[in-house]
C-alpha cells in the first residue's frame, strides 16, 4: 500500500490546512448556523457532536476520501470476517464475537468460534447465578459476598472501569476489590479489607505466565492457607480466567474452575469475555449481558453505516486530523460523570498501547505521527486542575466531554451545574476571548486604564481548541458498552489510516526482560549485596544506592 504522506488524499488535507488558514472556529459557527446539525451524529444510545474542531467542508470530505483510500471498510469486514488481521502474532481480532448474540456464527481464522462463546457466557451465567444465589459457597458455608480480582492490563482496567461505572447496578451485599499492582501494598490492602471464607479471588490471566499477577495470585493463596483453610478448600475460593489451562492446573486451580477465552481476544480487549466474570458478579449477569448487547449495537452500526455517517470512524478521522495536520499530540478524555473515573485510565491503555507504535504493519519505519499522548480526570474536578493548560498553554489538546443528560442520583440541581460545566469549557474552548472582549470586561468591572494594560493579555484565551462532545440519556450497561465499542472501533480506524497493527503491543516487552535481570540483584530486606555492575552507571548506582538501604535491614 502507498505510504500515508504520499497518497493525494494527505497530500490534499495539507492543502486544505493552508487554505483554512487563520480562519478560526468561531467564524466556522458564524458563518453557518447549521454546522452543530451537519456534524453530529446518533448511534446505538450515543449523540456525537464534532462540530467544535476547526475542519471545514472540503476537510470533512477529504477525511472520507482518505478513509476510502486506506481502505478502512474492507479492513473492517476482514476483522468482522475472523481474518488474522493481527499479523505480527498471525491472530484474528475477534472481541465482536463475545458480544455477538446467541445467534451469531463467527469464525476465527476459519475456525468456528460463536458456539464456543455462547457455551462459556452459559458457565459463567451458571457460577454467577450459583455465587448470588448461594449454591457455591464458601469451605465453611458462608456466601462468597466479597470479590478480588487479580490482575493486570488488560486483565484489570477493563473489568475494574466498568464496575466502577455501573455502581448504581451493584448487588447488595457485594463488594469487589481489584489487584493488579506487584506492590505487596495493593494485596496487603485488599486482603485487610476481606474475610477469608467469604471472599472468592478470581485469578485473571490469559497467558497464565504474568510476572505480577502469579506473584499475587500466590500471596493470595498463602494467605488463604494460613487463615486456616486446607489445599481442598481452595477450589471453593480460587477461580482461573484465562486461555492457559496446563498453568492454571499447575498453579492448583482445578479446570473445572476456569472460565476460557481465547488468542483472537486481545487483553485490552477482554472486558466481553470471561474476563468480564468479576463484572458479573457484582452487577449480575443480566447487567453483564445487556452491556455485551450495548457493544454488539455499536458493533452494528460501526459495521453497516457509511464512512460519512459511521461514528467511530468520524472520531476517528476528526483525531487523525488533528493529530497529524493540526499537530495535536495528546488528547484529553473528560467524563462528567464520576461514576466514569477510571475510563482515562482505561482508555489510556487501549489507545496508547493499540496505536503507540513507530514501525508499520510491514516492519516499515512510520513517516508520520501515531497515536496521541492521552490522559484524562472526571469533570468538574479537572477544571480547577489542569484545564488551565488546556484554555491557555502553548501546546493545544484536544478532548472528549462525556455526559450523561439524567444522572442515575438527581441531587438538587447537582446535574445541572455539572452539564452547565461541561457545555461551558466545550463553549469556552471552542470560543476564547479576544483582547478586545478582555479589555472591555475589565473596564465594565471599573479597572483602571493602567490595571486594564497589565492584565488585558493574561484574560485572553485563544479559543479554537477543538473537542468532541459525547452524550447519552443515561450511563447504563447498555450506554457503557456502546461507548466503550465506539473507542474499540475509533481506535481500529485510526490503526488502518496510520498503517499501523493496533493490535500487539511489543512495546512493554523490553522492559519485563531487564526487570527480570535486574530482580535477582535487588536485596532481600537485611540481606548484603553489592550494587550492581553490569548496568550504565546510573541503574549500576540506583541498584546500589537500593541494596544500601535494604541490607541495613530498615
Ligand atoms: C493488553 C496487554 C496487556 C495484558 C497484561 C496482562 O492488551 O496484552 O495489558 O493484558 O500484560 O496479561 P495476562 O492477562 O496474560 O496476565
Amino acid at each position: 500500500m502507498t505510504n500515508l504522506v504520499d497518497t493525494p488524499e494527505w497530500r490534499a488535507l495539507q492543502a486544505h490546512a493552508e487554505a483554512l488558514g487563520a480562519a478560526s472556529m468561531r467564524d466556522l459557527f458564524d458563518r453557518d448556523a447549521d454546522r452543530f446539525r451537519r456534524y453530529s451524529r446518533s448511534a446505538a444510545g450515543l449523540f456525537l457532536d464534532f462540530s467544535k474542531n476547526l475542519f471545514s467542508d472540503e476537510v470533512f470530505e477529504n477525511l472520507l476520501g482518505l478513509a476510502r483510500a486506506r481502505g478502512l471498510e474492507a479492513r473492517r469486514d476482514a476483522m468482522f470476517a475472523g481474518e488474522a488481521i493481527n499479523k505480527t502474532e498471525g491472530r484474528a481480532v475477534l472481541h465482536v464475537a463475545l458480544r455477538a448474540g446467541p445467534n451469531a456464527d463467527y469464525s476465527a481464522a476459519g475456525a468456528p468460534v460463536s458456539a464456543l462463546v455462547n457455551d462459556e457466557l452459559a458457565r459463567m451465567k451458571r457460577f454467577a447465578d450459583a455465587v448470588h444465589g448461594g449454591a457455591f459457597k464458601g469451605h465453611t458455608g458462608k456466601p462468597l459476598t466479597n470479590v478480588v480480582n487479580i490482575g493486570i492490563g488488560g486483565s484489570d482496567l477493563g473489568p475494574l472501569m466498568v464496575v466502577e461505572a455501573l455502581r448504581p447496578c451493584w448487588l447488595d451485599g457485594r463488594q469487589s476489590f481489584f489487584v493488579s499492582n506487584v506492590d505487596g501494598q495493593h494485596l496487603v490492602d485488599a486482603l485487610d479489607a476481606v474475610d477469608p471464607e467469604t471472599t472468592l479471588f478470581i485469578v485473571a490471566s490469559k497467558t497464565f505466565a504474568t510476572q505480577e499477577t502469579l506473584a499475587n495470585a500466590r500471596s493470595a493463596k498463602a494467605w488463604f492457607l494460613a487463615s486456616g483453610a486446607g489445599e481442598k478448600d481452595i477450589a471453593k475460593h480460587f477461580v482461573a480466567l484465562s486461555t492457559n489451562e496446563a498453568a492454571v492446573t499447575a498453579f492448583g486451580i482445578d479446570p473445572d474452575n476456569m472460565f476460557r477465552f481465547w488468542d483472537w481476544v486481545g487483553g485490552r480487549y477482554s472486558l466481553w469475555s470471561a474476563i468480564g466474570l468479576s463484572i458479573a458478579l457484582q452487577v449480575g449477569f443480566g447487567n453483564f449481558e445487556k452491556l455485551l448487547a450495548g457493544a454488539r449495537a455499536m458493533d452494528e452500526h460501526f459495521r453497516a453505516a457509511p464512512l460519512g455517517e459511521n461514528m467511530p470512524a468520524l472520531l476517528a478521522l476528526i483525531g487523525v486530523w488533528n493529530r497529524n495536520v493540526q499537530n495535536i499530540a495528546a488528547h484529553a478524555v473528560l467524563p462528567y460523570d464520576q461514576h466514569l473515573h477510571r475510563l482515562p485510565a482505561y482508555l489510556q491503555q487501549a489507545d496508547m498501547e493499540s496505536n503507540g507504535k513507530g514501525v508499520g504493519e510491514g516492519g516499515e519505519p512510520v513517516v508520520h505521527d501515531t497515536g496521541p499522548v492521552l490522559f484524562g480526570e472526571p469533570g468538574t474536578n479537572g477544571q480547577h486542575a489542569f484545564y488551565q493548560l488546556l484554555h491557555q498553554g502553548t501546546d493545544i489538546v484536544s478532548a472528549d466531554f462525556i455526559a450523561a443528560a439524567v444522572s442515575a442520583s438527581e441531587l438538587g440541581d447537582h446535574h445541572q451545574m455539572l452539564l452547565a460545566n461541561f457545555l461551558a469549557q466545550t463553549e469556552a474552548l471552542m470560543r476564547g476571548k479576544t483582547e478586545a472582549e478582555a479589555r472591555a470586561e475589565l473596564a465594565a468591572d471599573g479597572l483602571s486604564q493602567p490595571e486594564i494594560d497589565r492584565l488585558a493579555l493574561h484574560k485572553v484565551f485563544a479559543g479554537g481548541r477543538p473537542t468532541n462532545s459525547i452524550l447519552m440519556e443515561r450511563l447504563t450497561p447498555e450506554t457503557l458498552g456502546a461507548l466503550i465499542a465506539l473507542y474499540e472501533h475509533k481506535i481500529f480506524c485510526q490503526g488502518v489510516i496510520w498503517g499501523v497493527n493496533s493490535f500487539d503491543q511489543w512495546g512493554v516487552e523490553l522492559g519485563k526482560a531487564l526487570a527480570t535481570t535486574i530482580l535477582p540483584e535487588i536485596s532481600a530486606l537485611g540481606e548484603k549485596k553489592p550494587g550492581g555492575s553490569a548496568h550504565d552507571s546510573s541503574t549500576n548506582g540506583l541498584i546500589g544506592w537500593i541494596n544500601a538501604v535494604r541490607s541495613a535491614g530498615s
